[in-house]
């Protein structure tokens, strides 16, 4: 056996509960094989086993009172993955799901992204199992102090800087940040994603669904496409949704589709921005259901279904799908009917949406696919660009900051596709994100010896 099936089946058997760890860790070192066959200094100097452990994993109880006194405990966790690059950096989810294998999936794969992002940030990831739905904002205040009460002693702007994921928004940020400052005495750039009142930066909000129709912007590019007229499939209705859908529809494009985790709405006019706006509001301050959107605008809505089942279901034809949703949202068989109704184009918004047996039809059928790691990678590469501005206690413009991103969207798809050229895979953007970042990560760590 290679070295590199040895690690799998190493994390395979230590880690036998966690699923998406071994997940993410299967198919980032799959790809790894020829940079273990170039490189026999990694092999020897352990760089594929270490790789796959976490510096270190802090699990923490959470007690917090709701409103009416109760009192509850949630778990929270910080897994602070790999600091050979940079600071660990990487965000925070609050939802029920949440548990250790999710934040090391996603904490691996925050390393190797803010690798590609070409700033100096190494990867963690953390969160709670704390459900954020149907709490009053005093409820989640409270949550989030008493997140942080623990937090505050593992992180720093030089240390690790965490930042916003699902159910972690500005409202979040503002409190975390809040709480921080109140018990650190101090006003430091230690999160990203922070209002602009109080260091946070322009175009935070919008990087990473500005990010994912950037790059994939790029990749159409290759094949002599653009997003004019194109028909496009987005999930999701969070933060990078949105401004996903604000950005394709900007770019000449018909935004279709959005989702919640209750149901989803089709609208075959088109999202407007109008509908944005309207979208917007009702998730980010009302924080309704997506049913009414479909009430507001009489669209068809469906309910207990996610967008990729719907447009199997209902034969929708789509050009282009950004998955903005969350993890292992597209299964096989909805790949395998978006691939039929024409899509030409998968660039994922969120982590981990295309379960392996989906990325497999993607790549099979020779369609664009481009992998979160680097296509969402404009979320944390902005969130480099705040702690810039933090250490330089500057802000710059709005248009500064895009411009910024949209270079750095540039650079990663060009470092996926010198990479995979040079690996032997042209075009295979999952071999050419995982290879330039893991070549990053692993010089550096062979720079520091055995640490
Ligand atoms: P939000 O919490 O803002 O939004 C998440 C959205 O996805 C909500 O509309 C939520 O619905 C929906 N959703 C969650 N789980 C499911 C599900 N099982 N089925 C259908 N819909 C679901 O999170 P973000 O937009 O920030 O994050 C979305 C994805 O993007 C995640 O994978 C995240 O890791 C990734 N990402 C985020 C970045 C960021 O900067 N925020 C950066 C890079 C990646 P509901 O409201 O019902 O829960
Ligand atoms: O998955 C991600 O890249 C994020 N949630 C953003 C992390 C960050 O530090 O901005």
């Amino acid at each position: 056996m290679s070295v590199i099936q040895d690690t799998i089946a190493r994390i395979n058997q230590l880690d036998m509960e966690q699923k998406e760890f071994q997940q993410a860790v299967t198919e980032v070192l799959e790809t790894l094989e020829p940079t273990a066959q170039r490189h026999p200094e990694f092999v020897k100097a352990g760089i594929y086993d270490r790789i796959v452990e976490p510096e270190r994993a802090v699990m923490f109880r959470v007690p917090w009172k709701e409103d009416n006194g109760q009192v509850h405990v949630n778990r929270g966790y910080r897994v602070q993955f790999n600091n050979a690059i940079g600071p660990f950096k990487g965000g925070l989810r609050f939802h029920p799901s949440v548990n250790l294998s999710i934040i090391k999936f996603l904490g691996f794969e925050q390393v190797f992204k803010n690798a590609l992002t070409t700033l100096p940030m190494g990867g963690g990831k953390g969160g709670s199992d704390f459900d954020p739905k149907g709490k009053s904002d005093d409820e989640i205040m409270r949550f989030c102090q008493a997140f942080m009460r623990e937090l505050f002693r593992h992180i720093g702007a030089e240390t690790d800087v965490p930042a916003g994921d699902i159910g972690v928004g500005a409202r979040e940020i503002g409190y975390l940040y809040g709480y921080y400052k109140k018990i650190r005495n101090e006003h430091t750039g230690v999160l990203t994603g922070k209002g602009l009142e109080y260091g946070g930066s322009l175009i935070r909000p919008e990087a990473t669904g500005y990010g994912t129709a950037y790059f994939a912007a790029e990749m159409l590019a290759t094949r002599g496409l653009d997003f004019k007229d194109k028909v496009v499939a987005i999930s999701g209705a969070g933060n990078v949704a949105q401004y996903a859908v604000e950005k394709v529809t900007q770019l000449g494009a018909r935004a279709v589709t959005v989702c919640d985790s209750s149901a989803t709405v089709v609208d075959e006019q088109g999202i407007s921005s109008e509908k944005c706006c309207f979208l917007m509001d009702l998730k980010n301050n009302r924080r309704g259901r997506i049913k009414e959107y479909a009430e507001k605008y009489d669209t068809p809505c469906f309910e207990g279904e996610n967008v990729w089942d719907v447009i199997r279901k209902q034969g929708i034809k789509v050009d282009i799908a950004l998955p903005c949703a969350t993890q292992n949202e597209i299964s096989r068989e909805n790949a395998i009917a978006l691939v039929e109704n024409g899509c030409r184009c998968v660039a994922e918004g969120a982590n981990m949406p295309s379960t392996p047996e989906a990325i497999k039809i993607f790549q099979e059928s020779n369609i664009l696919y481009g992998p979160g790691k680097a296509a969402n990678a404009g979320g944390v590469a902005t969130s480099g660009l705040e702690m810039s501005q933090n250490s330089l206690k500057m802000s710059w413009t709005r248009e500064e900051v895009d411009q910024r991103l949209q270079i750095i969207m540039k650079s990663i798809h060009k470092s996926c596709l010198d990479a995979a050229e040079a690996y032997g895979r042209k075009g295979d953007y999952v071999v050419g994100a995982n290879t330039a970042g893991f070549m990053k990560v692993a010089k550096a760590m062979m720079a520091y010896g055995l640490v």
